[in-house]
Order: structure tokens, then sequence, then C-alpha cells
């Protein structure tokens, strides 16, 4: 039974993932920090099968003992400060979860490895934010990375980071440079799970309007599941690289709020939104686009929701979910 540690086990991705890795018969163990971490009932509810280690990332030694407690095959990093906002807000704090910390657990593999990398391959969550003032369009994986956050910055020390040991160490330590994914399972303070929240609610009379920032971004928007599919698969490759994850698409944060509030019948959505400069960012990523091509080819992996279906499944999800809260 080939044996996995997820680090962001908590995340969005992390309840994918180890979906997807019990379904194939893993031993799967997740990195859960804190002592009484409030999403740890909700990881016990969705995955019972996950096995729940403690450690922090910015903690060495407590990664070292998770990967002795775990044992795993592969390693997934999918830990880390993610919202890209609060980052600017906390940019050195960011900078030692989001950046210095995969250099924690790159390390912590080749101790625990002593130095045999056939032992465990190694999969970093690099994003799409890396690059930031566009370059290029699509971007691929040698655009060149021109982060616009501390958050962009610090995913980019972490990506190098992987490469340097794949080439200083031989380690099996693949990038997946993975666009914006959403679910039902995303968190409420990104744009996509926001709007699909607020659509819900208004339709159910349970809101008035809805206050965003910029509706002029694009963004290439997938769905989480799918992505978590090319993560296993960059791992099952006998060498290690670095992958592009994206739909080919870009749609703006307008076009998102169009079919989220036409699906509930509100064709004039205009009124009903806002916008605040709270909620604008000191430097903003106009336009990502990412070119799949790679990961098409070599990994066999395509995508199976499309952007439509993503935001109905979203707005369905959360009707649900706010009929049941608020007995409508
Ligand atoms: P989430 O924000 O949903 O999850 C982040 C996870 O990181 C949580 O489980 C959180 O745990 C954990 N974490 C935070 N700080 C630490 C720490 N100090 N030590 C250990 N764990 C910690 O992110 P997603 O699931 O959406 O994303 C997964 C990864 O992929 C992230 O690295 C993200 O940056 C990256 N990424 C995401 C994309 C997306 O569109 N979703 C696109 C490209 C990259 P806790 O509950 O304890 O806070
Ligand atoms: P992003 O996702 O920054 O791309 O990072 P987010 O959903 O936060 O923003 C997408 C775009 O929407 C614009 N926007 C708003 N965003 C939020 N959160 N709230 C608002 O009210 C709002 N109004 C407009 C933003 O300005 C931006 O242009 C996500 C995270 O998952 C990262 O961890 C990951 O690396 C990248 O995707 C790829």
């Amino acid at each position: 039974m080939p044996r996995a540690l997820i680090t962001g086990i908590t995340g969005q991705d992390g309840l994918y993932l180890s979906e997807l890795l019990l379904a194939k018969g893993y031993e799967v163990y997740g990195l859960i920090r804190g002592q009484n971490n409030p999403k740890l009932e909700l990881v016990r509810n969705t995955v019972p099968g996950v096995k729940l280690v403690t450690g922090d990332l910015t903690d060495i030694s407590s990664l070292i003992r998770a990967l002795e407690v775990a044992q795993p095959d592969e390693v997934y990093n999918l830990g880390a400060i993610s919202f890209v906002a609060y980052s600017w807000e906390n940019a050195l704090l960011t900078s030692e979860v989001t950046g210095k910390a995969v250099l924690n657990i790159l390390e912590a593999v080749r101790l625990y490895s002593h130095d045999d990398m056939s032992k465990v391959r190694f999969y970093q969550a690099s994003s799409s934010e890396m690059f930031g003032k566009v370059q290029e369009v699509p971007q691929r994986e040698n655009t060149l990375l021109w982060p616009r956050s501390p958050y962009g910055v610090a995913k980019v020390f972490g990506h190098y980071m992987t490469i340097n040991y794949r080439e200083s160490y031989g380690m099996h330590a693949s990038s997946g440079i993975l666009f914006n994914h959403e679910s039902p399972r995303r968190g409420p303070e990104f744009v996509t799970r926001k709007v699909s929240q607020a659509v819900a609610r208004i339709s159910l009379g349970l809101q008035d309007d809805i206050t965003l920032g910029n509706l002029d971004a694009k963004r290439d928007w997938g769905f989480a599941g799918d992505y978590v599919d090319a993560m296993w698969r960059m791992l099952q490759q006998d060498e290690a690289d670095d992958y592009v994850v994206a739909t080919g698409e870009t749609h703006s944060i307008r076009e998102l709020l169009d079919i989220a509030f036409r699906h509930v019948g509100i064709d004039d959505w205009e009124p009903l939104v806002k916008q605040d400069p709270r909620f604008m960012r000191p430097a903003e990523v106009d336009l990502l686009i990412g070119d799949p091509s790679k990961a098409h080819d070599q990994l066999g992996w395509e995508r199976k929701v499309d952007f439509p279906g993503l935001v109905t499944m979203m707005v369905e999800n959360d009707l649900a979910e706010q009929r049941a809260l608020n007995g409508r």
C-alpha cells in the first residue's frame, strides 16, 4: 500500500487530494497544526480514513517527526498562507510559511531520506501568482516570473528551492504551477466563494448586495477536484519536472458575477454589486491564462469541469447550505 503525507490537510486541496489518494488505496497522513485546530472535525468528517499527525511547516523538527510517523513514499506540500490580499498585511509571516518553510520540508525530506533520493517523491504547490505582471500570454512553465504580492514572491522562493533540490540532490521533486482552482470547499475569503455565497443569500432574501474590489481582473479558473489529479500524476512520472495546470481560458470577475446571478434568475445584477477600495490590492495581477499543453501531453491530464459548470456547482452548493442554515 503506497503511503502519502499531505501538508495543508485542512485546506480545499488537502481534502480533495486525500479523497483521491484514499480511493487509490493509499495510506494517507495529514499534517495538522495547533493544539486545537478548528478544522479538525471537518477533516475527520470529510476524510475519516486520513491519519493525522501534528506539526507546523515552520518547525522542522515537527516535520522530521511527521515523516518518521508517516514513512511516506510521496509528500505533497500544500500548506501555506494562501490568501494573496492577506500577504501584504502579514508579509514576513507569509514569507516564513509560504516561502521559507518550503525549504524546511525539503530539508526534512532530505534528512529523513539519509540522501537515498529514491525514498520519497515530493510535490510543491506553486502558483500562477508567480507570473504576476503579464510578460507573456498564455503563461507557460518557462515564462518569466514577475510576482506582484508578498505571497507571489514567497511562492517563487519555494518554486526555485524545489528545482534546486532536484538539481542539487537528485530529489524527485516536482512543482505544479497551478492556476486558480475553486470548489464548494473554497474558503469564503476568495472571490468565487464570496460571490457564490452572496448570490445564494441574495436570491433567498438573506442579504441585499455584495461589495467587491477590482471587477476587471481576469483569472483562469478550474475545479479543484480536477487539479489534485494533476498533482498525483506528476509524482507517478519517472522524472520529476514542473508543469502548468490550467484550463487555457480566462474570465473576468464580471463574467463570474454574470453567470452566478443569472443562475438564480437575476439578469440585472449590476445594481446589487458595490465596490470598495478596501478590497483593491496594492498591486494587481491583471490577466492570468495558462497553457496546460505540457500537462496534457506528458501527464495525460484533462480538466472535466468547465467555467459555467464550476460557478453553478458553487452557487447550488451555497443555496443548499444557506437553506439548511436558515430554514428556507
Ligand atoms: P487553503 O488556504 O485552503 O489551505 C491552506 C492550508 O495550509 C491549510 O490546511 C492550513 O492549515 C495550512 N497551513 C497554513 N499555515 C500552516 C503552517 N504554518 N503549517 C502547516 N500548515 C499550514 O489553500 P488551498 O487548498 O486552496 O491551496 C493549497 C496550496 O496550493 C497552497 O499552498 C496554495 O498557496 C497553493 N495554490 C492554490 C491555488 C488555488 O487556486 N487554490 C492555486 C495555486 C497554488 P490551517 O487550517 O491550520 O490554517
Ligand atoms: P487570487 O484569488 O488572488 O487569484 O489567489 P482571489 O479569489 O482572492 O482573487 C481573484 C481576483 O479577484 C479580485 N477581487 C477580489 N478578490 C477577493 N478575494 N475579494 C474581493 O472582494 C474581490 N474583488 C475583486 C482580486 O483582486 C483578484 O484579482 C488565489 C489563491 O488561491 C492563491 O493561493 C493562488 O496561488 C492563486 O489563486 C492562483
